[in-house]
C-alpha cells in the first residue's frame, strides 16, 4: 500500500477543525490558553502539508517510474515568500480553509501574517526563480529547484532615525514546516587540498583530487504546488554540516575543540545570504557557497540517474539544467570533474553531455556586476576544477583561433581568465562556453547582450543566443494577493485567467462599462485603505486613500534612480511652497526597498527619502496634498499588499540598466500604471498596454550611448527648477541645517552623475504632470487601469516557462495521478 491510512487528506470544513486541533495538541505539544498565534500559524500549516503530501508523493512515485525528463533549476537564491497562502490557493481550499479557522474564533488573516517568509534571496533573480517553480509545476512539468538553505536569509531593514539597519533574519527560529530533511541523500562536497596523477587498476591516467576539508550537505525538501493539478515538484535546499567522519578522526586525536571548530566552520558554508554587494568580489566564502550546492545537486542528480538505472552517458537526456545567473557556472566544470574523474568518462564526451545539460541566464548589463574569481583564491579552493577550466580554456581558444585567424585580441576578450593584469576567472565565460543555450531577459536586454556584454560569443556562435522575456505567477501576484480583482474578474470572463493569463483580454470591452469601471475604481480603493491601515502601522504616517499612490518598490540602486524620483517630490513641494495655492493633484509617494548594507550613496538615498518625508509630511502649508512614506523592510509579504493599493508604478532605470524588471509586471496586472524609460521590460509592457496608456519619458540607449560618448555633463542641466531643488537639498533644509549630509550624493550627481539623472530630470518631471492631469479624470483613468491588466497576459510566467520548455529544455508535462 501507499495510501494514506488515515483521514488527512479530507477537505471539509469539519476535517481542517479536527486536524487542526490534532496539530496543536501532537505536534506542536499545545493546548489553546497556551498556544501563541504562531503555534496556531503552525498547526494550520500543519493541516494544509498533510493535504500536499499526497500530491507529492503521488509525484515523485510518477517521475521515479517514467524516468521523465526534468528540468534542474540552479540558483543561489529562492526568494519564496510565505507559503501558506499560496499553498491554499493552489490546492483550491483557500476559501474552505478561511471560513473553517473563521469559525473556530481565530482571524484568518493574521494567521497568514504569522508565517516568518522565505528571504533566500535579494530581490529580481531570486524572486524569478521562485515564479519560475510555481509556473513548472503548474504546467506539470517535471523539475527540481536546487539552491541553498540559509539560515539566514536577506537582512530585515529597520528605518532608524532615517537610516537603514540591518537585522539578521532568523527565519529558522520556531522552525519550517513545509521542509522535510532528507540526511538519507545527504553527500560529501570537497574543497580545498591539491591533485595528483595516477594509474587506476586498469592502468589508464587519472587524476585525484585530494581535498583538505569534506562538508557534508544535506537537502531538504519542500513541496511546490501546480495550481489546481496535482503535480507537487521539489525545491531541494542543501544545509551543510560537518561531516561524521571527520569529526571522528579530529577527535581520535583527542582534539575536542578542534572538532568542534571544524563543526562550525563547516555549518559556516550555509549560514547566510550574501546581500547582491559591489564590495563582495573576492570573498572566498561566497564561491565555497556556490561550489557548496552546485556539487551536491551535481551528485544528488548522479543518485537520480543510479536509481532509475539511466547510465551516465545519458545525463543530458535526464536533465536539462538552467544556471540562474553565473552564481552557478561552477557546475560546468564539476560536471566536467564528476563524468571524467569519478565516472571515467572520455573528455570529448563528457565535454558534450556538459554542453547538452547546461543553458544560461544573463541577469545584468552593469560589468561591474560580472562575476571574476581571483585566480590564487580559485586554485586553492578548487584546485582539480581550475585545471579543467585551463583545458576547456585551451581548446575553446583553439577554435575561436580558427575561426577568427590572427585575432588575439579576440582571444584576449574571450579567454575564460582575464589576464589583463591580476588573473581571474571569468564565470559568465565559463557559463557560455558550457552550455548550448544562452539568453537574456528581456528583448532590449538580449539584444544589447549580442552588441555588447557577450558580443565575442555571439559572433563566435549566433544560434545560441536568444531572448526569453521574464514572467511572475499570477497565482501569487494576482489570486493570492488581490482577492478582491481577482473576484471581479472571475465574476466577468470566469477563472480561466489564473492558468492562461490572456484571457484577460476578455476585459478589454469592460473598459468601455461604466458600472465596471466604478467596481475597478472601488476595488482598488479598497486596496488602497488595506494599505493606508498598513503604512499607519508601520510607520506612524496617516495617508489618504483617494490621493494617487505614487510607488517605487525595488532594491535601492543608482541606476534605479530613486533619486530622480524623490528630486520631482521635492519639486513640487518646492512648486506648492513658492504658490500656496498652486492646484496640485494630491499624492502619496511611496518608497520601499533595501539597500545593501556597504553600498553608502543608496543608504543617502534613503536617508534623503526619509529626511524629505518628515519636511513634507509635517509641513501645513503642504496640507496634506503631498505625503512621502517609506515602508520598512520590502519583501514578498509587504509586496503583496503594495502592488494591488498602487495607482502608478515608477519604473525610471537608465535606459540600458535594467535587464528586465518584473515589479513592473506585478503593478500592470494589477491596474497601475507605469511611468518609465524605454528599458527593460517597460518597452515590451508599454508596446503590449499600448502607448496611450503607459507615461513614457527620458533618453534611449542609443540617447544615453551618444551622450556619454559626447562628453555628459551634467552640470549643463543644473538651472530652473532642477536648480533650486538641488540647492534647497544642498543647503541643509532637509537636514536640520546640516548642510554636508547629503553632499556625497548632490556632488556626485552634479560631478559625476553616471546615469545621468539630471539629463532625464526635465523630461521625467513633464510626464509626471501629464500624470497629475490624468489622474483628474478619475473615469479615464479608470479605463487606461483596466486596460493595463486586460492586456498584461504576456507577463505571466507560464508564458516563459512555455518558452523555455519549447526551445531549450525539451520537458514535455507529466500528468500525475494520485496514487489512492
Ligand atoms: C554576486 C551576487 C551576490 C549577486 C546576487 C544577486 C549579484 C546579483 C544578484 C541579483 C541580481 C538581480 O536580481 N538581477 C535582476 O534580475 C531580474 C530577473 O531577471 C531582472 O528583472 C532585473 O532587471 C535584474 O536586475
Amino acid at each position: 500500500r501507499t495510501e494514506p491510512q488515515d483521514e488527512r487528506t479530507a477537505l471539509t470544513k469539519e476535517a481542517f477543525q479536527r486536524d487542526f486541533f490534532n496539530n496543536l495538541f501532537y505536534i506542536l505539544g499545545k493546548f489553546p490558553t497556551l498556544a501563541t498565534k504562531n503555534d496556531y500559524y503552525q498547526a494550520l500549516a500543519f493541516v494544509v502539508r498533510d493535504r500536499m503530501l499526497q500530491r507529492w508523493i503521488s509525484t515523485a512515485a510518477a517521475y521515479t517510474k517514467q524516468g521523465s525528463r526534468t528540468v534542474a533549476y540552479f540558483s543561489a537564491e529562492f526568494l519564496m515568500g510565505p507559503h501558506l497562502g499560496n499553498n491554499l490557493v493552489n490546492l483550491g481550499i483557500h476559501d474552505e480553509v478561511r471560513k473553517a479557522v473563521t469559525e473556530l474564533g481565530l482571524d484568518f488573516n493574521e494567521l497568514l501574517l504569522e508565517e516568518d517568509e522565505p528571504g533566500l534571496g535579494n530581490g529580481g533573480l531570486g524572486r524569478l526563480a521562485a515564479c519560475f517553480i510555481e509556473s513548472l509545476a503548474t504546467l506539470q512539468i517535471p523539475s527540481l529547484g536546487y539552491g541553498i538553505r540559509y539560515e539566514f536569509g536577506i537582512f530585515h531593514q529597520e528605518i532608524v532615525d532615517g537610516w537603514q539597519t540591518e537585522r539578521t533574519d532568523k527565519w529558522l527560529r520556531f522552525g519550517n514546516p513545509w521542509e522535510i530533511p532528507r540526511p538519507e541523500w545527504a553527500v560529501h562536497v570537497k574543497l580545498g587540498g591539491y591533485t595528483e596523477p595516477y594509474r587506476d587498476e586498469f592502468y589508464r591516467h587519472r587524476v585525484r583530487w585530494v581535498p583538505d576539508r569534506l562538508v557534508a550537505a544535506v537537502p531538504y525538501d519542500t513541496p511546490i504546488l501546480g495550481y489546481h493539478t496535482n503535480t507537487a515538484n521539489t525545491l531541494r535546499l542543501w544545509k551543510a554540516e560537518a561531516p561524521e567522519s571527520f569529526d571522528f578522526a579530529v577527535f581520535n586525536r583527542g582534539d575536542y575543540y578542534g572538532a568542534v571548530m571544524q563543526k562550525v566552520s563547516s555549518e559556516n558554508l550555509s549560514k547566510v545570504l550574501y546581500p547582491n554587494d559591489e564590495q563582495l568580489q573576492g570573498k572566498e566564502l561566497r564561491l565555497s557557497q556556490q561550489y557548496f550546492f552546485v556539487s551536491a545537486s551535481l551528485q544528488d542528480m548522479f543518485r537520480i540517474l543510479k536509481i532509475q538505472k539511466i547510465p551516465v552517458e545519458r545525463f543530458h537526456e535526464k536533465f536539462a539544467a538552467q544556471l540562474n545567473d553565473t552564481h552557478p557556472a561552477i557546475a560546468v566544470a564539476e560536471l566536467m570533474r564528476l563524468l571524467i574523474d569519478e565516472n571515467v568518462v572520455p573528455w570529448e564526451q563528457a565535454w558534450d553531455i556538459t554542453r547538452r545539460t547546461f543553458a544560461y541566464t544573463n541577469h545584468t548589463l552593469l560589468p561591474e556586476a560580472l562575476e571574476c574569481w581571483p585566480l590564487p583564491l580559485f586554485a586553492k579552493l578548487l584546485p582539480r576544477h581550475l585545471e579543467i577550466i585551463f583545458e576547456i580554456n585551451a581548446r575553446f581558444l583553439d577554435e575561436v583561433r580558427i575561426r577568427f585567424y590572427g585575432d588575439e585580441e579576440r582571444i584576449a576578450r574571450m579567454s575564460l581568465i582575464d589576464e589583463r593584469g591580476e588573473r581571474y576567472v571569468r564565470m559568465a565565460h565559463l557559463a557560455c562556453v558550457g552550455s548550448h543555450a544562452i539568453n537574456g531577459v528581456a528583448e532590449l536586454h538580449s539584444e544589447l547582450l549580442k552588441q555588447d556584454v557577450l558580443r565575442d560569443f555571439y559572433e563566435l556562435w549566433p544560434t545560441r543566443f536568444g531572448n526569453k522575456t521574464n514572467g511572475v505567477t499570477p497565482r501569487r501576484w494576482m489570486a493570492l494577493s488581490n482577492p478582491r480583482l481577482t473576484k471581479l474578474v472571475s465574476s466577468h470572463i470566469g477563472d480561466e485567467w489564473i492558468t492562461d493569463l490572456s484571457q484577460l483580454r476578455r476585459l478589454e470591452p469592460l473598459a468601455e462599462d461604466a458600472g465596471f469601471r466604478q467596481q475597478w475604481l472601488d476595488v482598488k480603493r479598497a486596496c488602497k485603505c488595506d494599505f493606508a491601515a498598513v503604512a499607519l502601522k508601520k510607520t506612524g504616517i496617516t495617508i489618504d486613500p483617494d490621493s494617487l499612490f505614487d510607488v517605487q518598490v525595488k532594491r535601492i540602486h543608482e541606476y534605479k534612480r530613486q533619486h530622480l524620483n524623490i528630486l520631482h517630490v521635492v519639486a513640487l513641494y518646492h512648486r506648492l511652497r513658492s504658490n500656496p495655492n498652486v492646484d496640485i493633484t494630491p499624492r502619496t509617494f511611496i518608497f520601499g526597498g533595501k539597500a545593501a548594507p556597504g553600498y553608502h550613496i543608496a543608504k543617502l538615498i534613503i536617508k534623503l527619502i526619509t529626511s524629505v518625508g518628515d519636511v513634507v509630511n509635517r509641513d501645513p502649508a503642504v496640507r496634506d496634498r503631498l505625503k512621502v512614506v517609506f515602508l520598512p523592510n520590502f519583501n514578498v509579504k509587504n509586496g503583496q499588499r503594495i502592488y494591488p493599493a498602487a495607482d502608478l508604478s515608477e519604473q525610471v532605470s537608465t535606459a540600458g540598466k535594467e535587464a528586465s524588471g518584473t515589479g513592473n509586471m506585478k503593478f500592470s496586472m494589477n491596474g497601475a500604471l507605469t511611468i518609465g524609460t524605454m528599458d527593460g521590460a517597460n518597452i515590451e509592457i508599454r508596446e503590449e498596454v499600448g502607448a496611450e496608456n503607459f507615461f513614457l519619458f527620458g533618453l534611449t540607449t542609443p540617447e544615453v550611448g551618444a551622450l556619454k560618448a559626447s562628453g555628459y555633463n551634467p552640470a549643463n542641466y543644473l538651472d530652473g527648477e532642477l536648480k533650486e531643488v538641488v540647492e534647497l537639498i544642498r543647503s541643509g533644509f532637509f537636514s536640520r541645517g546640516d548642510a554636508e549630509l547629503f553632499r556625497p550624493l548632490i556632488d556626485g550627481l552634479v560631478h559625476h552623475d553616471p546615469y545621468l539623472v539630471f539629463a532625464d530630470f526635465d523630461s521625467y518631471s513633464k510626464a509626471q504632470q501629464q500624470v497629475s492631469a490624468a489622474y483628474q479624470d478619475r473615469d479615464h483613468w479608470a479605463r487606461m487601469s483596466i486596460l493595463n491588466s486586460a492586456r498584461s497576459g504576456k507577463f505571466s510566467s507560464d508564458r516563459t516557462i512555455r518558452e523555455y520548455c519549447d526551445d531549450i529544455w525539451k520537458a514535455p508535462a507529466v500528468p500525475i495521478r494520485l496514487l489512492t
